[in-house]
């Protein structure tokens, strides 16, 4: 039977083990959001009853997957699950070498080096935290060149995180070629909202590189949710598989950084591929020094072999299509409920727009690093600030304002139910119906980078 005559598209899988968890009482929420200084990163897990913090590491593993663990070959040099997962990623995107690394952030850290000279510019569509952390790290300027309707919670465009050629040929004319060493293309775009880039558009940006001998380099993170996205959206790809448009995409980049702990379904894991000899051997000069052995790269062998069965199951339509039809549910709830949501609905997570929440709180009284405290109070619910404070400071140490000032309800893979989802709804509308009487947050501790993961705040009465 077609799967699109139910209701909803049901689960392409079945639950062989559960892990239990329980709603903490009011008291005990109203405890713990204070002894994590009103920061969701710093609740202990067992506080929290359904986690929408990150799909990033949260992820089901199949039985296919953890059988592969049992397969694990631990030796320190060469092991049999890397030639796995340099098959795979061959395989599925087409890239000649790959660096495995401890996750994404390890292939950031080794690709900025290798390729980033001090007073380069680095263009990318909106910017991803740890991204630019190592941009500038090594010594860039980030430039966002995304199109103006990302940054606007209310436009439904449908490829919201497709680049802006005019932003980025003035970029060029501006600073010139020689110091752009390659463009940032997020598939899909996190902080926009989970948003896709369109073919047309990869396609483009690549043209427009090429012609100036600049590199392009795909964060892959979200790859398989933005081929999906092509599929459904995009004239001509409908009857494509999510191969197909995968491998396609791909010939429109010069390499990836992939965090495989969101679209390669496992805990833990990440690489760097690339199709230039003479990077990768740069690249295998550094991994030895931060992550490991080329042939590991902070992975053991049996999560390599995890992640190589996870990049195929990624890539199954009735996989991703389940996925991105979770997401929508829950957007699409939150909708009728009234709730002010980025739109269109993106691949990962719900974004909540806590500027239409709290529009009483100025941006640097942080009102959604406040929302993101309510709903778990209300409920048990854990989500996260994606506004101001994951944002931080420019080099004069002013905060970046940046538009969009979400609350990020993000849906790890294969975990939840429909039900789950409902009960998210609910607590959701609750802080909605308390919204007049919530106020802001001041600091209390600050750390100097990535300021969001360990940041402690304090309401202000
Ligand atoms: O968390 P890592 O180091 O495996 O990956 C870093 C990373 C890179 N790019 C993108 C688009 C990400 O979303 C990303 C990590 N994201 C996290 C942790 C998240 O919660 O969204």
């Amino acid at each position: 039977m077609d799967s699109y005559k139910y209701k909803y598209r049901p689960e392409p899988y079945r639950i062989k083990m559960v892990e239990p968890m329980r709603i903490p009482t009011r008291e005990q929420r109203e405890e713990a959001i204070k002894r994590a200084g009103y920061n969701t990163f710093l609740l202990n897990s067992e506080d929290v009853y359904i986690d929408l913090l990150t799909d990033s590491g949260t992820n089901a593993m199949s039985d296919n997957q953890w059988a592969g663990l049992m397969l694990g070959d631990e030796a320190y040099a060469g092991s049999k699950n890397f030639k796995h997962l340099e098959e795979a990623v061959r395989d599925l995107y087409g890239f000649k070498y790959v660096v495995p690394t401890h996750q994404g952030r390890g292939a950031e850290n080794i690709l900025s080096k290798i390729m980033i000279k001090p007073g380069d510019y680095v263009p990318g569509n909106m910017y991803f935290t740890t991204t630019r952390a190592h941009q500038e790290l090594a010594g860039a300027t980030f430039r966002d060149v995304i199109i103006d309707e990302a940054h606007d919670p209310e436009n439904e465009h449908p490829f919201k995180g497709n680049v802006d050629l005019a932003k980025l040929q003035a970029l060029i004319d501006e600073v010139g070629p020689e110091r752009i060493p390659y463009i940032s293309l997020a598939v899909t775009v996190n902080m926009a909202g989970g948003q896709p880039v369109s073919m047309a558009n990869l396609k483009a940006v690549y043209e427009l590189a090429q012609k100036y001998g600049i590199k392009v380099m795909f964060d892959a993170t979200r790859c398989v949710e933005n081929a999906c996205f092509i599929k459904h959206r995009e004239p001509g790809y409908e009857n494509k598989t999510i191969r197909e448009i995968l491998r396609e995409m791909f010939s429109y980049a010069d390499g990836c950084t992939m965090s495989g702990k969101k679209d390669g379904i496992v805990n833990i894991g990440g690489f760097l591929a690339l199709n230039d000899q003479e990077l990768y051997q740069k690249a295998t000069a550094l991994v030895v020094v931060y992550e490991g052995m080329p042939s590991y790269g902070g992975m053991s062998g049996r999560d390599m072999e995890a992640l190589a069965r996870g990049l195929y199951e990624a890539a199954d339509y009735d996989f991703v299509a389940h996925r991105l039809d979770q997401v929508r549910y829950l957007g699409e709830k939150l909708l009728e409920a009234g709730i002010p949501i980025v739109k269109p609905i993106g691949g990962h997570a719900v974004f909540l727009d806590a500027r239409r929440f709290y529009p009483h709180i100025p941006q640097d009284e942080f009102p959604a690093q406040m929302l993101a405290a309510q709903i778990y109070l209300e409920s048990g619910v854990r989500t996260m600030e994606r506004g101001i404070i994951s944002a931080g400071r420019d080099a004069q140490g002013n905060h970046y304002y940046p538009k969009l000032e979400l609350v990020r309800l993000t849906i790890p893979r294969r975990v939840y139910t429909y039900a789950h989802f409902d009960y998210v709804v609910d607590a959701v509308q609750a802080a909605w119906n308390n919204r007049q009487n919530v106020k802001g947050l001041r600091f209390v501790y600050e750390p100097p980078v990535l300021r969001f993961f360990t940041a402690r705040f304090e309401p202000i009465q």
